[in-house]
């Protein structure tokens, strides 16, 4: 009898010691799969493998795994900043938030010690070590391994002279994973720079910014690359010009070599960006234009492949959009095949491996 109700007791204890187990997860939810956050899905083994996957990466939030055909799904925010109306139903569908779940469960990565959002925390011996977004080479293989890659700032690692460098990637347009190396629109940022600042890069990954010749002519120096120049005028009418060949000669002349564009873009009279093609990058203090009486960098103000002088000047003054710039026309944010003289809302530059 005494012994009867002894394990009667330890069965009730049991039960009771489950359920307080299973309200601790109260972050957790059965059969619901989370909508719209995704970083991005693979199949795993199993569940821990699923969540030990979201501890080495930064920036993932919460999981959903599911248990019938082993996915899992990395999602970039947790159950606290989300509405329930955002999880469907799904068979077999465990969601659950990273906090929810001991560090132990990713061994040495489980403090993820690896502070940049770029970085993934890697099991390696008995300890961990941090690694630059694997170390891909470009946005391309940013989006190829990573399919749900959003837009924004990622570490790549140069191919050539393994330099570690923060790059902008469209992970939207046409498919994604274009490197954008110019990028303006609200003027914020300066343009009229000198050759040192154009070899370098200025700005800020953030706004507004100019990637750097050095950086670009590496970056298209890998494979055949597509580039793209994305347009918006002041009324936002949107256009583009997509070119087959962009590659860049090595500095201090960085001459441009690129062929005729397919697009929107070139819808007026004038030869777009093919009129710079095997010219050098001038800026005011390196004039290596065609004109021998004018100093084209000087009078259009940005660095460009300046011939005598140009048909496209997308790092010239940023002035009122919709207006040509007083003066000197050429020397606003203008591209002439698509609005003439008229200085531009939006430009954006970017490059693509094929
Ligand atoms: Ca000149």
């Amino acid at each position: 009898m005494t012994l009867t109700f002894l394990l009667l007791s330890l069965t009730v204890f049991c039960m009771l010691k489950n359920t307080r187990a299973l309200s601790q997860i109260s972050k957790e939810h059965l059969n619901k799969r989370l909508v719209g956050h995704e970083i991005y899905e693979i199949r795993v083994n199993g569940r821990h493998d699923c969540i030990r996957k979201c501890f080495f990466l930064p920036m993932c939030k919460s999981t959903d795994y599911n248990g019938h055909d082993h996915m899992c799904k990395l999602n970039d925010v947790d159950s606290t900043s989300v509405d329930i109306t955002e999880f469907e139903d799904k068979q077999g569908a465990v969601f659950s938030d990273i906090t929810e779940w001991p560090m132990a469960t990713a061994g040495a990565c489980g403090h993820r010690p690896c502070s940049e959002e770029q970085q993934r925390c890697l099991p390696h011996k008995n300890t961990y070590r941090c690694a630059d977004t694997e170390k891909e080479p470009d946005c391309k293989e940013i989006k190829r391994k990573y399919p749900f890659a959003k837009d924004g700032v990622y570490a790549v690692q140069l191919w050539l002279s393994h330099q570690v460098k923060s790059v902008y990637c469209d992970m939207t347009t046409d498919g994604g994973g274009w490197t954008v190396f110019q990028y303006r629109f609200n003027g914020s940022v300066n343009f009229t720079r000198n050759f040192e600042s154009y070899t370098n890069g200025f700005g800020s990954l953030d706004g507004e910014f100019w990637l750097g010749l050095k950086t670009i002519q590496e970056m298209a120096s890998r494979g055949l690359t597509v580039m793209r120049v994305d347009l918006t005028a002041d009324d936002n009418t949107a256009v583009f010009a997509l070119h087959n060949y962009f590659h860049l000669d090595k500095g201090p002349a960085f001459t441009l070599h690129i062929d005729e564009a397919t697009g929107t873009a070139d819808i007026n009279t004038g030869r777009g960006m093919p009129y710079h093609n095997g010219y050098p990058f001038s800026t005011f203090d390196a004039d290596r234009d065609d004109h021998d009486t004018v100093n084209c960098a000087a009078k259009n103000l940005g660095g460009w492949w300046f011939k005598s002088c140009a048909q496209v000047n997308l790092n010239g003054e940023y002035v009122t959009p919709g207006t040509v710039r007083p003066t000197i026309g050429e020397a606003g944010m203008v591209y002439k095949p698509f609005r003439g003289m008229e200085s531009l809302k939006i430009s954006k530059l970017m490059f693509r491996m094929i």
